[in-house]
């Protein structure tokens, strides 16, 4: 069976600057960076983002790898803490204006069309420890000044912008469930992030508007959307996958799509004496700069149920874990390596609430991606690894992504995660998702069997299923 895609549809992979670049000439460091600097076991093998994927220095050859496996965009992201000098006045760092401005004319001169986001969990340590982060409004304020920098000096070229990467894991890996530098459990704090990042991505759009540099340049934000599947469809589990949906995915997408957040969660947070801070100055500002486009980073469902103790009986932090708990449904399939469910459906459910629920507007899948470990396993005589379980993975998304743009939603291209295999986080280069792998002791890169199928699927504009 043939599944034929929209015509320009983009077919690409992405990844972010931390995780690919590696250190630069030791400017400011990220709260990765500082992460493991400070506790160097929280990593995987004790590797932290000093080297990454080397893409700082071999960028070019690099991008002619990501041409071979046929991409015609790539998402990369501009690193905070590389790019500017003195956080408060948005100086520029030399070193970081040459090697974006390399980078992305780079991108051009080989034919792939460069995606830039400006915010994939690199926040500068030191905004961290002088002001909390992204629990401070100085800091939206220094953000917006950050993003003026980058549209000023590479809007003449780039005309795809996002803001943030999964705000949503911010909040939860830094704020809840502690897997994310500095760890904290405070439930007050991780309502009030979540409330200053919408409205930095606000205000940003709102400097972009003002200065964008080419008519047809247009921005947005990238969500991971997990769609929450009741356990049953008893009262108790629909409502604990209502308020599931209301936290993980409408939070950030109502107020970025419609201009207002949930008034349910609203309420639900208020009742808990928890709601945000905010003004009636920054609520307008939220709702007047919505996003033009959408990216959508998916990975896995969530199966969820009521939670075994009541919300009523807990007298500890507020927890949006409360309301809902993870359901092990009997029989689903899963990616073991990475304990995530595969479930490509969901692509397809995605697909229908957005054209349905979000007046259909423009949005592609900015990730999706199988992880899988000691990749070595499946080398071939030939050198080359044989990752069949990848191209099926990648095979059955696509297929239900289609479906969904057959039946009139407005989706117009497919990011995989991720060109070249990268660091990550915690898991730093345990779970492999690339194209094309890194040899982290030699930095030899070599395509994968997926790779070259890639580059057949993108080539066809269509996927063989
Ligand atoms: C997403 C992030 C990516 C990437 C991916 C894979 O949440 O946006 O940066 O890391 O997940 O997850 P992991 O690397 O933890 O396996």
């Amino acid at each position: 069976m043939k599944k034929q895609f929209p015509e320009n549809f983009w077919w690409g992979a992405a990844t972010s600057g931390p995780q690919s670049e590696g250190r630069f000439n030791k400017q400011h460091a990220s709260v990765f960076d500082h992460w493991y600097e400070v506790e160097p076991e929280a990593f995987y093998d004790q590797v932290g983002p000093d080297t990454a994927s080397n893409f700082y220095n071999s960028f070019k050859e690099d991008i002619a790898l990501m041409k071979e496996v046929g991409l015609n965009s790539v998402r990369t992201s501009i690193q905070w803490s590389r790019l500017i000098d003195d956080f408060e006045t948005a100086s520029l760092n030399p070193d970081g204006v040459r090697f974006y401005n390399d980078l992305i004319d780079e991108f051009i001169r080989q034919g792939i069309r460069p995606v830039i986001n400006l915010h994939h969990f690199d926040i500068p340590v030191a905004l961290y420890q002088q002001y909390g982060g992204w629990e401070s409004k100085h800091v939206v304020t220094l953000f917006v000044k950050f993003a003026e920098q980058c549209f000023n000096l590479f809007g003449d070229r780039v005309t795809d912008w996002f803001t943030f990467n999964e705000p949503m894991v911010v909040v939860d890996g830094q704020y809840l469930y502690q897997f994310h530098y500095p760890k904290l459990v405070d439930g007050k704090k991780a309502v009030q992030v979540a409330y200053n990042i919408q409205l930095a991505s606000a205000k940003t759009i709102q400097a972009f508007r003002r200065i964008k540099q080419q008519p047809a340049s247009r921005i947005g934000i990238i969500l991971n959307l997990t769609p929450s599947y009741p356990a049953t469809n008893e009262a108790a589990d629909l409502k604990a996958a209502e308020i599931a949906n209301l936290w993980m995915n409408q939070l950030f997408m109502d107020p970025s799509t419609k201009g207002t957040f949930p008034p349910a969660l609203v309420e639900l947070l208020a009742a808990d004496g928890v709601l945000w801070d905010s003004t009636p100055e920054e609520l307008a500002i939220i709702k007047d700069n919505t996003i033009d486009v959408l990216g959508v980073n998916f990975y896995h469902p969530h199966r969820v149920q009521q939670p075994a103790v009541s919300a009523d009986s807990l007298a500890v932090d507020w927890m949006p874990s409360r309301y809902f708990e993870e359901y092990h449904m009997p029989g689903r399939r899963m990616n073991v390596d990475k304990g995530w469910e595969i479930y490509p459906q969901a692509l397809y459910d995605i697909a229908l609430n957005i054209r349905d629920n979000y007046g259909n507007l423009p949005w592609f899948v900015s990730e999706n991606g199988m992880g899988v470990s000691r990749e070595e396993r499946f080398l071939n005589q030939a050198g080359v690894i044989e990752d069949d379980y990848r191209i099926q993975f990648i095979q059955e998304h696509l297929y239900w992504l289609e479906k969904g743009i057959s039946e009139g939603s407005n989706c117009f291209g497919y990011h995989l995660w991720t060109p070249l295999d990268c660091w990550s986080w915690g898991n730093a280069y345990r779970n492999r998702y690339g194209l094309i792998a890194t040899n982290i002791h030699t930095q030899v890169k070599t395509i994968k069997k997926s790779g070259h199928w890639f580059a057949k699927t993108a080539q066809a504009n269509q996927v063989e299923i």
